[in-house]
């Protein structure tokens, strides 16, 4: 970048997105940035700057190619200020001096380590980091600190789920969990969702999350629990936190539709042997690992069947298009989404679905496909 300094200043007074010289700026680059600083706005309890920041990094990724010149983005919606201040340092010095601030910053190092820690979220790292406490290895250290047990499995499983799960891995997780539902109830219905469902090309999560449903209304009711008890008898399960169902379609409309749903669901961490992975292939050995088995988290949600649609579309994510999609439908069509159901104000009444193809459909919009949804 450094020599073609010059060239890039004009480039970005007089860009009319034709750039004399290319700056190779991969979005990824941006959209990894704009998410740090996302995080560190979450940290600090902006929420406003912090969606601002997502907002901004989901334009992006729905860019078609890299952004190369300020220009480029000059007439995109939802970058604000302070994120094409970003941007600019970047696209002149190669590098954001105020990333690299917030990168460098003590309290949120400290803040991400804790959060990368299941069962931690930013109140109790922010608790540790008040105490002085700096490293996972402090917190495990110190006498008077109180782990719950979501955390720690949290630490003692750390290695390992913080370590991606792999498209191999998942698809291994997708069979051992239908074959044991199928085993349970042979006509139930698993289906796979979160980012290994909505990404194209996105070889890696940091979960697998699962749907399962019946496809008679009410033979789903007891069903998750013997497959979390058949799970156990397998020798696979190393971590079950379960939730039973909260669902009450009664209260839906007079209440503020909220992020975390009321399905009855289970976060699990599941004991994933090498084996079963090699059966499906694509297994990636690390040598330096070969005791043969490693940990993975897992998602799986319960529904009725008449609720399924909706959980899925609410489950496939991403986050940033489920804020859209509801802001449409509460903006746009005067209705209410959420995970439960699609409610239509004006009409006072309850719009069923049986696909996801029906909700988009009563939201007047064309269908869009998984893969398109990870902006
Ligand atoms: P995640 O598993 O957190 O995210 P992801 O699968 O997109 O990405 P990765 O796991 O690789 O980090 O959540 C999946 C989707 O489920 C997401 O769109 C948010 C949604 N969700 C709910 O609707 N309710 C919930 O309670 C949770 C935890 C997630
Ligand atoms: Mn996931
Ligand atoms: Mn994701
Ligand atoms: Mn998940």
């Amino acid at each position: 970048v450094g020599g073609h300094f010059p060239a890039i200043c004009v480039c970005l007074h007089v860009c009319t997105c034709v750039c004399a010289i290319e700056i190779i700026l991969e979005n990824n680059l941006n959209t990894d940035v704009l998410e740090e600083l996302a995080e560190n706005s979450e940290f600090n309890e902006s929420k406003g700057p912090c969606l601002a920041f997502r907002r901004a990094a989901s334009v992006l990724k729905s860019l078609p190619s890299a952004v190369h010149c300020l220009g480029a983005i000059q007439g995109l919606p939802c970058l604000g200020e302070h994120t094409k201040a970003v941007m600019e340092e970047i696209l002149i010095f190669g590098r954001s001096f105020k990333v690299e601030e917030v990168q460098s910053d003590e309290r949120y190092q400290a803040l991400k380590l804790f959060t990368s820690v299941f069962g931690v979220g930013p109140k109790t790292a922010e608790k540790w980091y008040r105490r002085g406490l700096r490293s996972l290895k402090e917190i495990l250290a110190e006498p008077n600190i109180q782990l719950n047990r979501m955390q720690r499995a949290g630490f003692l499983y750390y290695r390992d789920i913080s370590k991606a799960v792999s498209k191999a891995e998942a698809k291994a997780l997708r069979s051992i969990i239908e074959e044991t539902a199928h085993w349970i109830a042979p006509d139930s219905i698993l289906a796979l969702t979160g980012g290994f469902r909505s990404h194209r090309g996105k070889e890696y999560g940091h979960d697998v999350d699962f749907l399962l449903t019946m496809p008679e209304m009410g033979k789903e009711e007891g069903l998750l629990l013997r497959v979390i008890d058949r799970l156990r008898d397998q020798g696979i399960l190393l971590y079950c936190e379960h939730q039973g169902s909260t669902v009450d379609m009664s209260k839906l409309p007079s209440r503020r539709f909220e992020a975390m749903d009321h399905f009855e669901k289970c976060f699990l961490i599941l004991r994933l042997e090498e084996g079963q992975m090699e059966r499906d292939g694509g297994l990636q050995k690390d040598p330096g690992e070969s005791r043969g088995w490693r940990a993975v988290r897992v998602d799986l949600v319960a529904t009725p069947v008449d609720r399924y649609a909706f959980a899925l579309l609410g489950w496939t994510g991403s986050r940033q298009f489920e804020r859209d999609l509801r802001r449409f439908a509460r903006k746009e069509r005067g209705m209410c989404l959420d995970n439960h159901a699609l409610y239509d104000k004006t009409k006072k009444l309850f719009l069923p679905a049986t696909s996801e193809e029906d909700i988009f459909a009563h939201l007047g919009l064309e269908y869009v496909e998984p893969w398109q949804r990870n902006a």
